[in-house]
């Protein structure tokens, strides 16, 4: 199911002045009257997210944000128009941000028809890689270099490899889209060797996290894991605003990859993405259009929705899931429903959706189910638990997470 940011629907509406909310009678909190971030709409009303959990906006301000679409706020004071871009959105700057000017502008705030969101794909299905240049005569997995790679097949090494490091331990201004800057975390083994292919693990931070916060949490804790010194970890910042992965960060995630490609010896064919929430949604639509570049990705709490989302390719990848049974932000049926979209992919004739995996007991120990039916080059695992929206679960009496372990395992197939 498409996310939709039914800002569409929203024709002037009446302020009408009530102190509840839609949401109330349906368990859900209102929102604060100041907070018009909407995330998702249904039939009921619109939905907002505060202190993880959803809350029903009461805003009457958002009638006219189309901008809410792409991650920006929506101009409170200025009028003045900046830019028109090719869709016809206007665009201001207030406190040295863009912001999004209503449509109507001088006239009053007449709602806008169109519905501003997800159009079409991104595009970016290629990376063709470079050919030659690996050497060693093919052993185990064969020399395969291109999508989709047999379990265990040879490094497919980067431009990277063979030059001196462009990059070191610590963080460092990309240079995007253009002439856009963004901070990046990342960590190299201190024995880096420029001829050995480097797996590659990107940390997507959450909505009111940051990327620094990921690289301190070790990378989802997985980089205490990597005693084998194999594995480069990655954390890009998300954009600064609220939501913090939109359409263009798809554009950042190609740059990011593609300057780590040339700047260092990666393994091209063991690229991964993980992250929670946020991230997680992050992680989770980028494999529906980076399968030929993301070997796989492991989602804590994600859902099948997302702000922007991308056209699904269509062709399988590696996924993970972790759950919380309790948790009400990115609920089991939003994490079960992102599940099936990729079983159904990883599958011949989508069979795997009718496989029934094993969960935990209720207040029992974390349980992963690795599905049987996938096809064997795209594995698909479901870990499961109770427990609320967050990464770090843990088993009864436990004070260590098991997840960077089931994911580190995970990784490890490939
Ligand atoms: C660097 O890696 C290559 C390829 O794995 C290996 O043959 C070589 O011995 C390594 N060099 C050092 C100094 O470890
Ligand atoms: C593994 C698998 O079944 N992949 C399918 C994913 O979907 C595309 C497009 O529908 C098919 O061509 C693939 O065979």
């Amino acid at each position: 199911m498409k996310f939709i940011i039914a800002l569409s629907a929203i024709v002037a509406f009446a302020s009408k002045a009530s102190a509840a909310c839609f949401s109330e009678k349906l368990g859900y909190p209102c929102c604060d009257s100041s907070n018009d971030i909407v995330l998702y709409t249904d039939s009921d009303g619109k939905w907002g997210v505060e202190n993880n959990n959803w809350c029903g906006i009461t805003a009457t301000n958002i009638a006219d944000c189309w901008a809410h679409a792409y991650n920006y706020p929506c101009c409170k004071t200025t009028k003045n128009l900046v830019e028109t871009d090719s869709k016809g959105n206007k665009w201001g700057i207030e406190d040295n941000h863009w912001c999004g000017l209503s449509k109507g502008s001088s006239g009053g705030n007449t709602g806008n028809g169109g519905n501003t969101g997800n159009g079409g794909s991104t595009g970016n299905g290629g990376n063709t890689g470079n050919g030659g240049n690996t050497g060693n005569g093919g052993s185990s997995g064969g020399a395969v270099k291109e999508y989709p790679y047999p379990l265990k097949n040879d490094p497919v090494p980067s431009k990277g490899c063979g030059k001196s490091p462009g990059l070191k331990t610590g963080s460092f201004q990309l240079k995007w889209g253009g002439n856009k800057n963004r901070l990046v975390h990342i960590d190299i083994p201190d024995n880096y060797n420029n001829s050995k292919p480097y797996r590659l693990v990107f940390g997507m931070q959450c909505m009111g996290g940051s990327g620094a916060n990921v690289r301190n949490e070790q990378y989802y804790g997985l980089k205490p894991l990597d005693t084998g010194k194999t594995t480069i970890f990655v954390a890009p910042e998300g954009n600064g605003q609220q939501l913090p992965w939109g359409q263009e960060d798809y554009q950042l995630f190609d740059d990011l990859l593609e300057k780590l490609k040339n700047d260092l010896c990666i393994d091209e064919s063991r690229v991964f993405s993980t992250g929670f929430s946020y991230g997680s949604m992050f992680s989770n639509g980028l494999s529906w259009n980076h399968q030929k570049v993301l070997r796989g990705v492991a989602v804590y709490e994600t859902a099948e929705r997302n702000i922007w989302l991308p056209q699904n390719t269509g062709l399988g990848i590696g996924w993970m899931g972790v759950l919380g049974f309790d948790d009400n932000l990115c609920t089991p049926e939003m994490g079960r429903k992102a599940r099936d979209i990729i079983l159904k992919n990883n599958s011949e004739g989508g069979k795997a959706v009718q496989e029934k995996a094993e969960e935990a007991q209720p207040n029992g120990p974390h349980k992963c189910y690795d599905y049987k039916s996938v096809d064997e080059k795209f594995p698909v695992r479901w870990c499961t638990q109770s427990g609320g929206h967050q990464w770090e679960h843990k088993d009864p009496g436990q004070m260590q997470t098991w997840v960077p372990k089931e994911t580190w395992d995970f990784i490890n197939k490939f």
